[in-house]
């Protein structure tokens, strides 16, 4: 049988590998029902492993609703201004299995790569950021495997926000799972920053020169956003 139908194939073209997989079988004179079996058999690991991250943002974004109503309660307004969350796509995994020169099993993917699950957290204040991760953390089934402080070391473009890469467990119908998830907090401004500059890093046709320009221009930008947002902290804590 071809290589491309065990389950790392189909995780990096699904689509491609289900129809050589029916083509194959044809060939060997299967009915309907046993090809539609055996696709069933290869896809099925793969859609369990995403589901458990779906699984895992919910748990996530259900304890910072909470943490939401909760704050609301004893501070004057809700700390958050949305969520957003997305499970990492096929094609972007597949890159970072690459670049990362990982085995293309789930496995390897499952302990090697920390974001397959993502949850961002936007605050209005950035004092907001620092008291719900902490809050968080203090949770016993929250389990805290790093964390990456880019609001007070932002990295050289001038991206800021607070990463934490935690896992929380997932109750299945007959187990309990760990599942990682990447939590990034930041506030307005800084999501606001690392939407336009992520639109530059995927503009490939710019001449180098431009890219220079807009690249300072940003970072110069970045530093005016930090300054509103201590600015607007201030004026916030004088209203407290
Ligand atoms: P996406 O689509 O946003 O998820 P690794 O995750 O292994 O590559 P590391 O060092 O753990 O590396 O990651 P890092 O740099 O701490 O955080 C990675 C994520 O943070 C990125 O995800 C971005 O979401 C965000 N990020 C980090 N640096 C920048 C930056 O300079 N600009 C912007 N706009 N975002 C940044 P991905 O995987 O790039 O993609």
């Amino acid at each position: 049988m071809s290589q491309h139908t065990s389950p790392e194939g189909f995780l990096e073209q699904p689509e491609k590998v289900a129809m050589e997989l029916v083509k194959f079988t044809q060939q060997l004179h299967f009915d309907e029902e046993q090809i539609l079996d055996l696709v069933q058999e290869q896809i099925l690991p793969v859609e369990r492993f995403f589901a458990n991250y779906t699984c895992a943002i919910m748990q996530v974004e259900t304890k910072f609703k909470v943490l939401n109503e909760q704050f609301s309660l004893i501070y004057d307004g809700n700390p958050i201004e949305s969520i957003k969350s997305r499970v990492k796509d096929y094609d972007s995994i597949i890159r970072k299995v690459i670049r990362k020169k990982l085995p293309r099993t789930l496995e390897a993917i499952e302990e090697h790569i920390n974001d397959i699950a993502g949850v961002r957290v936007i605050c209005s204040f950035q004092d907001d950021i620092y008291r719900l991760a902490n809050c968080l953390l203090q949770q016993d089934d929250v389990v805290l495997i790093s964390r990456k402080d880019y609001i007070q070391h932002p990295k050289p473009s001038g991206y800021r926000s607070l990463h934490l890469i935690i896992a929380v467990p997932i109750f299945l119908e007959n187990e309990k799972r760990s599942v990682k998830v990447e939590v990034q907090l930041r506030t307005i401004a800084m999501d606001f920053w690392a939407s336009l500059e992520h639109k530059l890093k995927y503009k490939k046709d710019l001449p180098p020169q431009t890219l220079e320009v807009l690249s300072q221009e940003l970072v110069d930008c970045a530093e005016a956003s930090a300054a509103l947002d201590a600015r607007m902290q201030s004026v916030r804590n004088s209203l407290l």
